[in-house]
């Protein structure tokens, strides 16, 4: 075969042919804003581990993109394929953007949305949407991250209030948080409680020395004797499953995530590989690199077809847990050793910010190991294969 005008990887297939018109242009919106307001800043924030979250906030509220796929109290009621490409083009320009838009609109408005009561609603999700307002969703804690049954977060009731203690670990938008949602042990299950941030008793500091995810705000928050009233509590939520299902929102969104930093490793290997001579040749012209580039594109466009079969699902409102975990386990691992390819091709170069991808593929080892690690949605997929709970 003769040579011939370039394909971009995600033009392999015609995956285009697969949305609709809505769907094109809020990605195509999404794509621009991160070009103009993202890309050309997203590496020093990085390097300065630092991440304008107020400014952004705003900014993503004017587009509707947060709780864009939830319905009213000022939000976009989006498809949730529409969302899922939001979160690819966010994650293209970083997982720390994505993860912004993810804790705010999947974890926290979503948790105040499905379980929260009118009057919470109403204080907190027009202002969450608008960017006014930022939440944080505290599970995880220093000793139980893949197990929060084990929780030590204990809320008791104290005459109508309750009163808080414990820790929790690793929580993105922590320190800048105006609203944490904390999930918390009570004599009736584990609830959900909306801790002010300004409220006596509740702090938090900033985890610092990350090496992945560093344009993104991690914290520890700490709950002594943090008293709250009755209505602090979400009254829909009782268990497990209620912080369970609001992380079904966020690992769905991603699994169209992920691939968007893939993506974006992709274009730049390509391009760096059909610039780049060695040996008095293009590096895109060795059969080696053209196998990397190859595999690459065929399991990226691969995880495209597998979210955008999962946003078909949700769309239809028939998608179940271990459909998610199949497609969080797929899309991030195959990202991550994307990302990881991709380093290769740009050698030295690929150790250095100037290019997105060494910062990529260090945010998705976080992303590898938040919202379940792989090991978690191995076991949910195996459960779903054998029907034996292999977790405990
Ligand atoms: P198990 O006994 O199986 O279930 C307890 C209750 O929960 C229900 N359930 C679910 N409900 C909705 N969605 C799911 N995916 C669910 N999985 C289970 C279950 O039916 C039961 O309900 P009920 O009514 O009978 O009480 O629970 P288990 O203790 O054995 O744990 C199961 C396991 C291990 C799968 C679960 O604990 C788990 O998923 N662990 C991983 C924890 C995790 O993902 N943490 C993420 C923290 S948040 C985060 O990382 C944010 S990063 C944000 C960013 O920056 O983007
Ligand atoms: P552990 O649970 O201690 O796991 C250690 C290892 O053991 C892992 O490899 C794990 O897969 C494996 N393992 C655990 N159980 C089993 C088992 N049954 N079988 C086999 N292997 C097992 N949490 C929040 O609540 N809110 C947030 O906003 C949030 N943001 C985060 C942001 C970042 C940057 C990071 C890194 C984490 C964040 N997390 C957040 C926490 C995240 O969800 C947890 O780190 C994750 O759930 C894993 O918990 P852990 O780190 O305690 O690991």
């Amino acid at each position: 075969m003769s040579d011939q005008t370039p394909l971009g990887p995600m033009e392999l297939l015609a995956l285009d042919e697969l949305l609709g018109d809505e769907d094109k242009d809020i990605r195509d919106t999404v794509r621009r804003f991160c070009d103009d307001r993202v890309r050309p800043h997203v590496a020093t924030w990085f390097e300065d581990g630092r991440l304008p979250i107020r400014d952004l906030a705003l900014e993503l509220g004017e587009l509707g993109l947060l709780g864009m796929h939830l319905e009213g109290y000022g939000c976009a009621g989006t498809s949730a394929t529409a969302y899922g490409l939001a979160c690819h083009e966010l994650e293209a320009a970083d997982s720390g953007v994505r993860s912004l838009v993810s804790v705010q609109g999947s974890l926290a408005m979503f948790a105040i949305h499905r379980f929260g009561s009118e009057e919470q609603k109403l204080q907190w999700l027009p202002e969450m949407a608008a960017g006014r307002a930022i939440g944080c969703f505290g599970l995880t804690e220093p000793d139980f991250g893949s197990n929060p049954a084990g929780m030590r977060t204990i809320a008791k009731r104290d005459g109508g209030d309750w009163i808080l203690n414990g820790t929790k670990m690793w929580i993105t938008n922590g320190s800048v948080a105006d609203v944490a949602v904390v999930w918390a042990q009570t004599d009736d299950r584990v609830r959900g409680f909306l801790v002010p941030a300004r409220i006596k008793g509740f702090s938090t500091s900033e985890i610092t020395r990350k090496m992945s995810l560093r344009a993104s705000v991690t914290s520890e928050l700490v709950l002594d004797n943090v008293r709250l009233p009755a209505e602090a509590i979400l009254p829909g939520a009782a268990g497990l499953s209620g912080p369970l299902n609001c992380l079904n929102e966020a690992r769905y969104g991603i699994v169209f995530g992920a691939p968007g930093a893939a993506r974006e490793c992709l274009d730049t290997a390509i391009d760096y590989a059909i610039n780049r001579p060695v040996f008095d040749r293009p590096l895109a012209g060795f059969q080696l690199t053209q196998a990397k580039l190859a595999n690459m594109a065929v399991e990226l466009d691969k995880a495209m077809l597998l979210a955008l079969r999962l946003g078909s699902l949700k769309d239809a409102g028939r998608i179940t847990p271990y459909q998610i975990s199949v497609g969080k386990l797929n899309n991030v691992r195959e990202s991550l050793a994307i990302a990881r390819e991709c380093r290769t091709i740009l050698a030295a170069n690929g150790v250095t910010l100037e290019y997105p991808v060494i910062r990529h593929a260090n945010n998705l080892e976080s992303v590898l190991t938040y919202e379940g690690t792989s090991e978690i949605h191995q076991l949910t997929v195996g459960q779903a294969l054998t029907g034996i709970g292999a977790f405990k």
